[in-house]
């Protein structure tokens, strides 16, 4: 005899009048038990509500954009004679009560270089805004594998995506056939691609004790924007450096000493600037941009250098540093640096730098890896210097030790070039009368 058996939103934890925004099933549909009715979001989490009772779909109670909390009549179904499987006591596919993770589930790793076409088999299968069909425990499998389901070529029966549907999504990703969710196609050296993660996990820290929330300064947003674009998008390696600045520092402490009396100060930045310049001179690919297929070698040098201020990180420029001298220099960067803090820099001020250093000195540290200022395609960043034990063949001498960090784009710069170009700094940092040489 046939039954007809109503089926609701099960418990959802907390929430109510949640939105359905996705519906998987119209009058006459044949269901089974666990096929998913619904798809319900709540501002934590999304879920899917599967059927408890197979049979055919006789009313749906809800549409898209409908607001549903738990009891809420979903769809009447009929039950075959005898067919009326007794379900256990309904759950949401996902938690809708537990806050997102804090660590996403990692994406299944893009293969180093995909191939440009997908083959057909493979290719993605619906068009952008186009309905996945899936069982929730299909669904469930997908986010622990970190796969956005419009992406992978439905087999099941209707047009279903099916477990083995997954398997085979990934296995093509991971032989290289085509190319995974972290980078899609589309991307390239400077194609603007299109990223593919995961949504930014969403948590309600106020759960877990007192919060305060404090917008970003427009600078960090800004900075932050390039930084995210820059960390992605270029292939970057870090190579480390010590140079020995014992001589140098005693020089700047002995020119600063007979110039106590013109106010102006040498620093050691001043010095890693002219040292950088002489260096781009010899290794004229770091003084080079990527334009498409192109690499465009400047014959200028204008080097930034990162500044602290209490409303972010800014890079002023400091033009034409080839023709100046140190003492010129560092007083430069002085006033930039004075500039930036007061929030006075004008964009002419921060623009047309063919190469960065990041100094972090004046405040510790020993090695770091910075972040590529784009278009640019190298960085050189500077920790404090210490008194280290160095081998001189005989015995240990304390030496002044400055570690260096060049971080450089791979696409550009090999990693013999960067350890020569680093080792050249060292070198002109040891013995400045190189720079005449
Ligand atoms: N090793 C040891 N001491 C150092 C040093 C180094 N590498 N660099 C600077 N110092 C010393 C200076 O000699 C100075 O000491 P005195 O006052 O005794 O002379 C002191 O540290 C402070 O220097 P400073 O950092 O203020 O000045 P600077 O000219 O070296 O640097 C500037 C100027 C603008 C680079 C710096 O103020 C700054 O903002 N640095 C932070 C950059 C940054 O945030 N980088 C990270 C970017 S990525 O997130």
């Amino acid at each position: 005899m046939s039954q007809i058996i109503e089926v609701k939103v099960p418990d959802i934890g907390d929430f109510s009048d949640v939105p359905v925004i996705d519906l998987f099933v119209k009058v006459g549909d044949s269901i089974k038990v666990d096929d998913a009715i619904a798809t319900l979001e709540s501002d934590k989490a999304t879920m899917d509500v599967p059927s408890t009772v197979a049979g055919v779909v006789k009313e749906v109670l809800v549409q898209l954009g409908s607001k549903v909390s738990e009891g809420a009549l979903l769809i009447k179904v009929e039950t075959g004679a005898g067919a009326a499987e007794a379900a256990p006591a309904p759950q949401a596919a996902a938690p809708a009560a537990a806050p997102a993770p804090a660590v996403a589930p990692a994406p299944v790793a893009a293969p180093a270089a995909a191939p440009a076409a997908a083959p057909a088999a493979l290719a993605p299968a619906l068009p952008i805004g186009s309905k996945v069909h899936a069982s929730p425990s299909v669904r469930a499998y997908a986010r622990e594998l970190g796969i956005d389901l419009s992406k992978v070529t439905a087999t099941g029966p209707k047009g279903r995506l099916v477990k083995e549907d997954l398997t085979k999504y990934v296995k093509a990703v991971l032989s290289g056939a085509i190319s995974g969710p972290v980078a899609s196609a589309g991307g390239g050296i400077s194609g603007g691609g299109t990223l593919d993660l995961l949504p930014w996990p969403k948590v309600d820290f106020s759960k877990f004790g007192e919060i305060e929330v404090k917008p970003l300064s427009r600078i960090k947003k800004i900075s932050g924007q390039n930084l995210s674009r820059n960390w992605v998008m270029i292939p970057a390696v870090t190579y480390h450096e010590d140079a020995d600045i014992t001589d140098l520092e005693a020089f700047r402490v002995q020119l600063n000493k007979e110039n106590e009396k013109s106010g102006n100060k040498l620093t050691m930045l001043a010095f890693l600037i002219k040292a950088c310049v002489k260096a781009m001179q010899r290794f004229p690919e770091f003084n080079a941009s990527l334009d498409g297929d192109n690499l465009v070698l400047k014959k200028y040098f204008n080097i930034g250098f990162a500044a602290d201020t209490p409303n972010g990180l800014v890079v002023p420029v400091v033009k034409n540093a080839d023709k100046k001298g140190v003492f010129e220099i560092a007083k430069e960067t002085g006033e930039l640096a004075k500039l930036a803090r007061d929030g006075k820099l004008k964009p002419a001020d921060m623009s047309g730098a063919c190469f960065t250093i990041s100094s972090l000195g004046g405040i510790g540290g020993t090695y770091f890896a910075p972040i590529v200022n784009a278009p640019e395609v190298a960085i050189l960043g500077v920790n404090k210097s210490a008194m280290k034990p160095v081998w001189d063949g005989k015995q240990f001498v304390p030496r002044l030790t400055l570690p260096l960090s060049l971080t450089a784009d791979h696409r550009v710069i090999d990693g013999a070039l960067a350890t020569r170009f680093n080792v050249y700094v060292a070198e002109l940092l040891a013995d400045m009368r190189r720079m005449i040489v």
